[in-house]
């Protein structure tokens, strides 16, 4: 299907950012940067809007959302917004008990534990969201609005780590019952997982549909999991989310019109992260990803061998390192430069999300570093 007219992929005003050109595995002058979690706990201006709001009933005031996702972009100058949610926001909006706990994460009103309370869970109808998204898609409008040509990413959870969470009943190490139970009881777990993946691709379709121009699948923690069992219990499901917006694409209007008035056809760009998910990335990478997010525990080169050299990459500071002492975080910032020029393009991001005691001033200084190095290499 066709992105409307009015969407920033087609109307040309995100398509030819650099961030959107290196998704599509063309090297822009810049390498682009944006980082997992920018918005949030680390910004004092995030601090001072959340006062008195509960976490899920910000995630669902447009006017905050929207705002919130914009605060670190004006401040750090990153090259994408992501929009301010939550994985388990469709959760909620499809009737699930859920709670974000500060401090602690997604917790459950109950865990999903038997094959009854599977049952039980994927009797609540996902089509209930074509109405029950109507909040995101205010905020990723009125995010779009402000933003400009600077590309808003829409993201979701994939079915593992969502159904990590329902199994778990909340934060958990190691995922034990979210492990047993694909095990136990296979048509239990995969009936939770084809749920959840319609649940999850419903809340990226409609974050592309009303405005972000690219989309992020977040599987934090299939690095719980064999390759086997990735492969086996958790790639089918993953790939069927992400079907969700597959088919969306825009039509884009050649750099030189006159020597070659064809249109070309793109589709939207779909990144797929996890942690702990080197032994994966192909595996990630086969369900229909464009661009795979790498975390900071192997080299991008590495990555870059393991998935063929053929694969936009994204990453991989180590979160770390943004409270040691500037040089230290400078000559890494430099190495995952010179790695991820290995790889067909990259994008700058952290090999996970921004720490909540990262001093912000930080963050606005390696920005700052990364469009540097990128036009020092770029005039060498
Ligand atoms: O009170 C607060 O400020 C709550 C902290 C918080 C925030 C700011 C949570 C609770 N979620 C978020 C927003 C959020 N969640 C974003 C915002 C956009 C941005 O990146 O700036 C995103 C992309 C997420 C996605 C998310 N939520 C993931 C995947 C990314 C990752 O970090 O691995 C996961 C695993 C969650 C669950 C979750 N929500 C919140 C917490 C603390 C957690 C993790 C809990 C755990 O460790 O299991």
């Amino acid at each position: 299907m066709n992105l409307d007219a009015q969407h920033p992929l087609s109307s040309g005003l995100t398509a030819d950012s650099s961030l959107i050109r290196a998704y599509q595995g063309v090297r822009p002058a810049q390498t682009p940067v944006w980082f997992m979690r920018q918005a949030g706990r680390s910004l004092p201006e995030y601090r001072d809007l959340r006062v008195g709001t509960d976490m899920l009933d910000a995630c669902l005031d447009p006017a905050m959302a929207s705002e919130i996702t914009l605060q670190p972009v004006r401040r750090h100058r990153v090259d994408a917004g992501i929009f301010f949610s939550d994985i388990v926001v469709p959760l909620r909006l499809v009737g699930v008990d859920v709670e974000i706990v500060p401090g602690r994460g997604p917790v459950l009103g109950t865990a999903v534990r038997t094959r009854a309370d599977v049952a039980t869970l994927v009797s609540l109808d996902p089509s209930v969201l074509d109405a029950g998204l109507a909040p995101i898609r205010e905020a990723v409008t009125r995010t779009t609005d402000e933003l400009g040509a600077t590309p808003l990413i829409g993201f979701a959870g994939a079915p593992f780590t969502l159904a990590a969470y329902l199994v778990e009943g909340g934060p958990s190490k190691d995922h034990i019952h979210a492990r047993t139970l694909m095990h136990a009881d296979p048509a239990a777990w995969a009936d939770l997982m084809a749920w959840t993946a319609a649940v999850t691709g419903r809340f990226l379709r409609a974050q592309v549909l009303a405005g972000a121009s690219a989309a992020q699948l977040f599987d934090s923690w299939a690095g719980a999991l064999s390759q086997a069992d990735y492969v086996r219990y958790v790639a089918p499901a993953s790939a069927q989310a992400i079907s969700h917006v597959r088919d969306l694409t825009y039509l884009e209007r050649p750099a030189d019109e006159a020597a070659d008035p064809q249109e070309v056809r793109r589709n939207v760009p779909v990144v797929h992260f996890g942690v702990g998910t080197g032994e994966l990335l192909a595996d990630m990478h086969a369900i229909g990803a464009d661009v795979v997010g790498v975390d900071y525990r192997i080299p991008l080169d590495e990555a870059n061998r393991r998935l063929g050299g053929t694969v936009p990459l994204q990453g991989n500071v180590d979160p770390a390192l943004l409270a040691a002492p500037w040089p230290v975080l400078e000559a890494h910032v430099l190495d995952v430069l010179e790695r991820g020029r290995s790889a067909p393009s990259h994008v700058l991001n952290l090999g996970h999300g921004v720490p909540p005691e990262t001093d912000p001033g930080v963050l606005t200084r390696l920005v700052g570093l990364v469009h540097e190095a990128g036009r020092a290499s770029a005039s060498a």
